[in-house]
């Protein structure tokens, strides 16, 4: 079933948020070293798991769900939900933090990792960033390295139990070195591109890439 939807151009979230960007909501000034510090600065610990996104929650079954891959890459993919349980499986735990400033720790996450997807699809030497597509219309782009970080993959599970449909599920991306606007919920598409283009955020106030260590919340412009 398909019930994608055009993003929201200027929804009060959306307003919201650039807004926020603006004045640096959220901003400490300080960096954080991943090395001796568990929470990176300005952020404070939560222990439930808040709900974010556009408010579109799509509803994927099994069934009808499909991942493709596309773009400058030597094997373009198309699979659905057997064929995607079917490739190596992989367990991660990571910790979430969302730069609206709550994080998560232990998140113990399993699905497909982006290494191993990559040794499938095989980009092309000049694919050097990639944009993840929701089921919502959401997009979000990072570099090829940032999409290939050991800790990256395409989850369908999370502490043991399949991904809650508002939690992105049947399956989400999660790259948890980054914010998390960065993990795409409800994945639809994997686009590998030879220039970076801005996704949903990015183009409204957040920053391109989103390291939280660095504090990397906006745009600098
Ligand atoms: N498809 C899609 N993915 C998305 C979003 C969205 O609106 N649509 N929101 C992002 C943002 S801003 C955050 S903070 C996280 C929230 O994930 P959660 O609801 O599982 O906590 O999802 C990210 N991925
Ligand atoms: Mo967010």
């Amino acid at each position: 079933m398909e019930q994608d939807e055009p993003p929201p151009e200027a929804s009060k979230l959306t307003r919201t948020k650039r807004n926020w960007a603006k004045l640096g909501r959220f901003l400490t000034g300080r960096h954080g070293d991943p090395a001796t510090d568990r929470l990176p600065p300005g952020q404070h610990l939560v222990r439930d798991w808040p709900v974010l996104d556009l408010g579109v929650h799509p509803t994927i079954s099994q069934a009808d769900w499909r991942l493709t891959v596309g773009g400058a890459i030597e094997n373009p993919i198309a699979w659905g939900w057997q064929n995607f349980m079917h490739q190596p499986q992989s367990t991660r735990l990571s910790d979430i933090h969302c730069v609206t400033s709550w994080s998560r720790y232990d998140n113990s996450w399993e699905g497909v990792s982006a290494r191993d997807l990559l040794e499938i699809v095989r980009p092309r030497a000049d694919a050097q960033f990639v944009m993840l597509h929701g089921h919502d219309g959401y997009t979000t782009n990072l570099t090829l390295d940032d999409f290939a970080d050991e800790q990256a993959l395409l989850a369908h599970s999370w502490q043991g139990a399949p991904l809650a449909r508002e939690h992105g599920g049947p399956v989400r991306f999660v790259v948890p070195h980054l914010y998390f606007w960065k993990s795409a919920k409800w994945l639809k598409h994997i686009a590998f591109m030879t220039r970076d283009e801005a996704g949903f955020w990015e183009a409204n106030g957040y920053h391109n890439r989103g390291d939280p260590w660095l504090e990397q919340r906006y745009t600098n412009d």
